[in-house]
């Protein structure tokens, strides 16, 4: 029989470090990951659960309790270390997992007691019964993976800080490509799952407020699964966002009912306009030629696009820039997500450019994608990289910029143009450091003295300690 009382107490951490703290905040996310509210689903009853998400809280490190879990992405690791030796320090037993765990269990293990590689619904209520044998073992791995049915709604009572959003799901896991840079294929192992449409619509009818993020990698991976997704959650009146691929926007019946049913604007990752980098990237289910329609047809339904832009793929020249502002200009895309790309540790174009002599660094807090190159481009420098990204988000962000592309969109204008704006200022709070490489090195002269001290700054450091230096 139960025990009418807890016995056992664990809390579930979401790490961010400082620095990528400093990042987020200025960049406006609002909406919490997933990960933790459903682990403390997944719990059993007699554990007590408590939750910091260290976006908005400080880990109390004398908190009593008998298990701290972690999840952590790649840039977060070295923090996360941090953290368990603190807790292991006062006697508590540490659990990690998520990305890097998935990626690196071995490295994880040394600085946990358990580490989770990949999805944790099957083999967390099992590792904390193993905790309470005291029989914890070093790794542990589901050998099944979850099919996502009747999954418990997730504990959104243990997200507190007043800026975060609840209305968060997901109704499909995995991705069915294996593209060169990504995680996702190791994580769920390019097994796609659905979850039963009736649950997520359950889901949905129970979530407060009218905005909804569905974190899924790639919504539109069974399209026959999404437009009967969309069907049902039509008559919610719901306005919600998803992550995508791009070739979703030739099917008509898919964006129409994705319009219909609340879609305000998909996250899409169109990564570059160089056909030459997608084919490296094993990314050839995307055409660059086809990118101008492509969100011409999102607009066309009312959905704006966000893309994910990243630069330093190998056939990036120093051109990319401002070829990639102007098209993006052009085009009329919403918003973008701009960032050098990253190479984490264990996916295929690591082991490539490791097997290269082009790996700079092993410091995994620099894996951010938005302050270091931790890796040699092909046709330019490091610095080049950083900086060449830095100019090309600031003029993608810039009011004539935000001007031209809503102008051409014109969808969603008040939060769109709202959206724009909140970058452009997070982006002017961070000073002027970019410069165009095309130029070459930046003169200085008055009206960009400070950006060119920081671009100078920056481009004297050593390769592997390249770092944006801040407006002083
Ligand atoms: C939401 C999200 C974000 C949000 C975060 C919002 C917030 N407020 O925190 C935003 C948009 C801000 C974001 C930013 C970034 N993200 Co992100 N993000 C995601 C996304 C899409 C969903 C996360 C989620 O909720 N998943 C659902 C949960 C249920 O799944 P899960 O986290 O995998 O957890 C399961 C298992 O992994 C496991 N598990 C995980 N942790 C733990 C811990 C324990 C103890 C246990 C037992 C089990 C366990 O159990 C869970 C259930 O099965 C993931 C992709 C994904 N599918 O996860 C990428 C992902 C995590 N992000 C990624 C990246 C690269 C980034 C950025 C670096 C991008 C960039 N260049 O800026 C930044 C990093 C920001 C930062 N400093 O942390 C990568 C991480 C790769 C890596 N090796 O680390 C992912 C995997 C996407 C990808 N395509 O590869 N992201
Ligand atoms: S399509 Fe997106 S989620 Fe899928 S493997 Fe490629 S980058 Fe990852």
């Amino acid at each position: 029989m139960k025990s009418k009382f807890p016995r056992y107490r664990v809390e579930l951490i979401t790490a961010e470090s400082e620095d990528s703290l400093l990042v987020r905040h200025r960049r406006l996310i609002r909406f919490p990951q997933l990960t933790m509210p459903l682990l403390a689903a997944w719990t059993p009853d007699h554990w007590e659960v408590s939750h910091t998400d260290e976006i908005v809280q400080r880990v109390d490190f004398d908190k009593p309790v008998d298990l701290v879990g972690i999840t952590a992405n790649t840039p977060a690791a070295p923090h996360a270390y941090t953290l368990a030796r603190e807790f292991r320090r006062r006697g508590v037993t540490v659990v990690i997992g998520g990305p890097h765990a998935t990626l690196l269990p071995e490295e994880v293990d040394q600085h946990a007691d358990a580490v989770v590689v990949g999805e944790g619904e099957l083999v967390w209520p099992q590792l904390l019964a193993d905790f309470e044998r005291g029989e914890l073992k070093h790794i542990y791995k589901s050998c099944a993976l979850p099919d996502l049915k009747n999954m418990p709604a997730p504990r959104w009572d243990l997200i507190k800080g007043r800026v975060y959003g609840k209305g968060v799901t997901i109704a499909t896991r995995g991705c069915p490509f294996a593209c060169e840079y990504c995680t996702i294929p190791q994580m769920y192992q390019r097994r796609m799952r659905y979850r039963p449409v009736g649950e997520v619509v359950d889901e949905i009818k129970r979530m407060p407020g009218r905005a909804l993020i569905f974190w899924d990698d790639h919504i539109g991976a069974n399209r026959a699964y999404a437009k009967e997704l969309f069907t049902a959650i039509a008559p919610l009146k719901r306005w919600w966002t998803s992550q995508c691929t791009a070739e979703v926007a030739f099917d008509d019946e898919f964006l129409t009912l994705a319009a219909r049913s609340g879609c305000k604007a998909l996250f899409l990752g169109l990564e570059t306009i160089s056909q030459a980098s997608l084919n490296v990237a094993n990314k050839r289910h995307n055409h660059a030629t086809e990118y101008r329609e492509v969100i011409r047809r999102f607009h066309a339904h009312g959905i704006a696009v966000q893309a994910g832009v990243v630069f330093g793929f190998d056939h990036d020249d120093r051109s990319i820039f401002r070829t990639t502002v102007e098209f993006y200009r052009s085009a009329g895309l919403d918003s973008a997500t701009v960032s050098v790309l990253i190479p984490f540790p264990n996916t295929p174009i690591f082991k490539r450019l490791e097997a290269e002599g082009r790996i700079l660094t092993r410091d995994w807090s620099k894996y951010n994608g938005k302050k270091d190159v931790v890796f040699q481009p092909a046709l330019m420098s490091p610095q080049e990289l950083l900086m060449g990204m830095e100019w090309a988000a600031r003029r993608f962000y810039s009011l004539p910029s935000v001007i031209e592309r809503m102008a051409r969109s014109r969808t969603g204008l008040w939060w769109n143009i709202a959206r724009n704006l909140g970058y452009h200022l997070a982006l002017r709070n961070f000073g002027e450091v970019g410069f165009n490489p095309e130029g070459g090195e930046p003169q200085l002269d008055r009206q960009n003295e400070n950006a060119c001290r920081g671009a100078k700054h920056a481009l004297t450091r050593r390769r592997t300690g390249l770092k944006l230096v801040e407006r002083t």
